[in-house]
């Protein structure tokens, strides 16, 4: 096949399955022998961006890092997937905007579960601690998320499984050429 180094970037609400799509994608691209790597909180904001928080500023320098790390992987030819939750239609538009100015594909997917799903899943435990006012500037309760105008792909979490989520973009990379 061709070249295969592009940028899958997942969107959405905490709790509404970016991790766990990124994960199941990358497992199931490696046993098809494309090389992906996921980037998500665990392995981004633990090292180098441990410097960052949450505030608006925080999380578009996160962004803006996420994306330059993004870029590199996808110039050495793996498909890299990023979970974060990355509320600014600004900062994924800078992000689409560098891979392109690179001439690397870059796929924005709309990981989209109503916020009352992702509530009452509650991953971590963060929303509980959000609405008792424990943790302030928590996306979507009292701080913003901007969903995408034009995402690649919209993935409805609350409708379908895990399974049928990942199949979901694996499809749209097929259409793409890259399996
Ligand atoms: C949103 C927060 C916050 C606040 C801590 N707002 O379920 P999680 O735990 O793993 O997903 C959330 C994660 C979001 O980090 P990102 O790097 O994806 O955010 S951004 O793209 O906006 O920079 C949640 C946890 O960090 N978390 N405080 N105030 N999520
Ligand atoms: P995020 O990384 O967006 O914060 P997560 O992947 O950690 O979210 O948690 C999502 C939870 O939702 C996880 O417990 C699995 C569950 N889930 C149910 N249906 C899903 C689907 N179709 N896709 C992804 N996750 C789903």
């Amino acid at each position: 096949g061709g070249f295969r180094g592009c940028t899958v970037w997942l969107t959405g609400f905490s709790g509404a399955g970016k991790t766990t799509i990124a994960f199941g994608l990358e497992e199931y691209l490696v046993s098809a022998g494309v090389p992906a790597y996921s980037l998500d909180g665990d392995n981004i904001r633990t090292g180098l961006n441990k410097n960052l928080g949450f505030s608006q500023a925080d999380r578009e320098e996160n962004i803006r890092r996420i994306s330059e790390v993004a870029k590199l992987f996808a110039d050495g030819g793996i498909v890299c997937i990023t979970a974060f939750i990355s509320p600014f239609r600004q900062d994924r538009d800078k992000a689409r905007r560098l891979h392109e100015e690179a001439g690397l594909k870059f796929y924005e997917i709309f990981v989209d579960a109503p916020l009352e799903v992702c509530e009452t899943r509650d991953v971590k435990g963060l929303y509980r601690k959000a609405r008792e006012g424990l943790i302030k500037g928590f996306t979507g309760i009292d701080s913003a998320y901007e969903p995408p105008m034009r995402p690649d792909l919209t993935v409805q979490t609350a409708a379908c499984g895990v399974r049928q989520s990942v199949l979901a973009v694996v499809d749209l990379l097929d259409r793409e050429g890259l399996l």
